[in-house]
């Protein structure tokens, strides 16, 4: 990492709060560009900057996409005292711009001849940052006026002087100091309450406990047991038979992880890496759930879970300080903090087509495959939906039907997933280089091992980039998305480069002309989770598949025979629905949740998602969410962000109990502060291009297109998080 600084051009005057917003504009994290400082002038003509970054590029990039224009960038070395600085504090900038840029002895000749004119008038010694082609001069205080005066009497000729206050450019840790309304003295908050009588009458037992967890996917396993582990009595509702959560109810043909599988896995006991053998890279379905039912056993986690057991309803009782839950069968759970694991892309989503249930043959969802198993083989299949479920289920069934109708609404770019079985070498130095292997992760955008070049790709030769691209196309996983160059998702020219090569790449394997141009999608590449696939584009060379367009000839309705377009009506046995989720805040938002005042959940999120952090709701204390709306865990690999996500309850929990607090909520501030950066970010990402996608919620009919996941990486996400926890969680009222 090298210094720059950057004098900017503005066009009016900025304070704290805009440089802030600027900050959240920036997309710091994927240039790896540290914005250590910067002084704003007072007549807001001009702003200095100082960087910690890769190279002049990277902040240059940084600059554009903050929307400011025609700022000089220089790198060299600054001074050790850089962020010695007072926010507030009142500087005069001298700026020099240098000709001989190249020449260190002019350089430091010109440095000490402003120097020297400053200290002979008097002015006290202060910071100065040289670098090829420009000079700058702090002097503390605000005289520019005889500043300037003092080095044009030393016949120096400065390119500007002006004064300014140093702002801070870095958001503060957020939000405002927690504040503890607590009224009661601290002590244990174990939760002694009388069991509430049942209306049902069912024999089932009342239970009261620390944490109640729904959801027995990744999240809620994980949650399960780092709550037993610190010590908490819990209870966790599963409405599926069995642990599994999406890997439980996406049984269908061809479903498989994109994360490589020994990457995804649990990281919190060594011993369930060495003895659980993974078969495959990129682990199918089936390996996902036995391995998922292989952590619980081990831990023996099974005890605390109820299966077959939908949490109906989950309300906040404001006087008891906890939460207090019934289930559809009848069971009720008093807990003081309830764990929403209910996960981003559980709420299948039916399209409402007329005549949907006259439809004679077989149909189901991918997300709700029957346990049994549908029967393809030599029968005429239909599947509507060409995301990530969709490309896995029709390049897995296209050899067994008889024939293939895929209706299609928007094409994706599909990439390479390269799948492969793994070897005993594979696993030994997978053992081997775990800890490595974890840090990486943890270091990286998104959780993958694959992470974004911070070079700019806009500053490099087409044909380098092409040659990077094939390179890329050609490993495995979603190095083409997550290891290219980071202004991928931010700049156009590249972002469409990368369109232009995949298009180019399914013009090649697919052979009718006529398929090959409806495959071609025409929106930015990375807009919407990028599908990866293992012979998909092939499928269509098959003579028993056939593509169509719902652009060209949208559906009119499903009839008993199948589903008719404006174009005909074609013929099916089966059809399957491969279209999406109710994503983000679909889940939680079909229990019936009331935080204080009896507000339901899904009328504060009738606008959009609102939280803090991802994890918290305004108004619904001790209500934590993993994985939920506005977490980076959606772009991330799940298995990464969903253990971060629980280490911070884990760590919540723990701040609570040690200072004898019963309740933590956000403030209703430091939750729009937080949903207003999470727009802003996607705001400035190639995301925003694309508001019917699950990212956006645009793919749920009613829904508003608000952003509902966090897209500035999993990094920057994990360290404000971090930021609020080291602040005594800022933001959060603590009772
Ligand atoms: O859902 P989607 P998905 N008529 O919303 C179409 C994860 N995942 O289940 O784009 C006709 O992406 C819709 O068309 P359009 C992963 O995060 C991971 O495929 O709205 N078509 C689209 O083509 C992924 O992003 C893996 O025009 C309709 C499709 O249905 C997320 O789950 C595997 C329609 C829905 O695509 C969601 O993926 C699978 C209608 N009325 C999923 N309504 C792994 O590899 C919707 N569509 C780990």
């Amino acid at each position: 990492m090298g210094h720059c600084f950057a004098l900017v051009p503005l066009a009016g005057c900025i304070g704290q709060e805009d440089l802030w917003r600027l900050w959240r504009l920036a997309c710091l994290d994927l240039y790896h560009v540290n914005w250590l400082r910067s002084i704003v002038a007072r007549d807001g003509q001009r702003m200095l900057c100082w960087y910690e970054a890769p190279d002049a590029e990277s902040v240059r990039f940084v600059l554009r996409q903050q929307g400011l224009a025609g700022a000089a960038v220089y790198s060299g070395r600054l001074a050790d005292d850089t962020r010695n600085c007072a926010i507030g504090d009142a500087q005069v900038v001298v700026e020099c711009r240098l000709d001989n840029a190249g020449d260190e002895a002019a350089r430091a000749l010109a440095q000490a001849a402003v120097v020297d004119a400053l200290a002979a008038a008097g002015y006290p010694p202060g910071q100065v940052f040289t670098a090829s082609g420009a000079l700058v001069r702090l002097v503390a205080g605000d005289d520019a006026a005889g500043v300037s005066a003092c080095l044009r009497n030393h016949d120096l000729a400065p390119g500007a002087v002006w004064y300014g206050r140093e702002l801070d450019p870095r958001p503060p840790t957020l939000f405002e100091p927690a504040a503890d309304t607590r009224t009661s003295p601290p002590g244990s908050d174990t939760l002694t309450l009388r069991s509430e009588s049942r209306a049902t009458g069912q024999q089932t037992a009342d239970a009261t406990c620390d944490a109640a967890i729904i959801g027995a996917g990744l999240s809620g396993i994980c949650a399960l047991e780092r709550m037993l582990r610190m010590g908490l009595r819990v209870r966790l509702y599963e409405a599926g038979s069995d642990v599994g959560g999406v890997w439980h109810w996406n049984r269908y043909p061809g479903a498989r992880i994109d994360s490589e599988s020994y990457t995804y896995g649990f990281s919190f006991q060594r011993e369930l890496l060495r003895d659980w053998q993974w078969r495959e890279l990129f682990a199918a379905q089936p390996e996902m759930e036995q391995y998922l039912r292989f952590v619980v056993d081990r831990l023996g986690l099974r005890q605390h879970m109820r299966f077959d057991t939908r949490v109906a309803s989950a309300h906040y009782d404001e006087s008891a300080q906890c939460w207090r839950l019934q289930c559809a069968d009848g069971e009720q759970v008093t807990a003081r903090y309830l764990i929403a694991a209910t996960g981003s892309l559980d709420a299948a989503q039916l399209p409402d087509y007329p005549g949907r249930d006259t439809f004679a043959g077989a149909s189901c969802h991918t997300a709700r495959w029957p346990a049994g198993g549908v029967d393809l083989a030599g029968r005429r299949v239909g599947v509507i939906g060409t995301g990530a479920s969709g490309v896995q289920v029709i390049q897995a069934i296209a050899s067994q039907v008889r024939q293939l109708t895929v209706f299609q609404r928007t094409p994706s770019y599909c990439i390479p997933q390269r799948n492969r079985s793994l070897t005993d070498a594979d696993r030994l130095r997978i053992e081997r280089d775990w800890d490595d292997i974890l840090a990486s992760c943890r270091a990286s955008f998104a959780g993958f091992i694959h992470d974004f070049d911070p070079t700019p790709g806009l500053t490099l030769p087409r044909q380098a980039r092409e040659d990077r691209f094939e390179r890329l196309w050609q490993t495995p996983g979603f190095a083409f998305w997550l290891g290219n160059y980071g202004d991928l998702l931010m700049n156009d020219d590249v972002n469409e480069h990368a369109c232009e090569f995949l298009r180019r790449k399914i013009r090649e394997r697919v052979h009718d002309g006529e398929t090959a141009r409806r495959l071609l999608p025409d929106h930015p590449f990375g807009a919407k989770r990028v599908p990866l696939e293992n012979g998909y584009y092939e499928t269509y060379n098959r003579p028993n598949v056939r593509l169509v367009d719902l652009r060209e000839t949208p559906i009119r309705q499903i009839t008993p025979a199948g589903v008719l377009t404006t174009g005909e009506e074609h013929l099916l046995d089966v059809l399957i629905y491969a279209t999406g989720f109710d994503a983000g805040t679909g889940a939680l938002a079909r229990i019936d949740v009331r935080g204080e005042g009896g507000q339901r959940l899904s009328e504060r999120w009738r606008e959009g998602p609102r939280t803090f952090l991802g994890l918290l709701v305004a108004g619904f204390p001790n209500l934590f969410i993993v994985n939920g709306p506005h977490n980076a865990a959606a772009l991330c690999n799940a298995g990464r962000c969903i253990e971060q996500n629980v280490d911070w309850i884990a760590g919540c929990i723990e701040h609570l109990r040690e200072r004898g607090c019963r309740s933590i909520a956000p403030s209703a501030t430091a939750e729009a502060q937080w949903t207003r950066h999470v727009e802003d970010v996607a705001d400035a990402t190639v995301l925003s291009r694309m508001k019917h996608s699950w990212f956006y919620g645009g793919n749920t009919p009613g829904k508003p297109q608000r952003v509902g996941i966090y897209a500035g990486g999993a990094r920057q996400f994990h360290e404000q998080c971090e930021a609020v926890a080291m602040a005594g969680y800022a933001g959060c009222i603590l009772g």
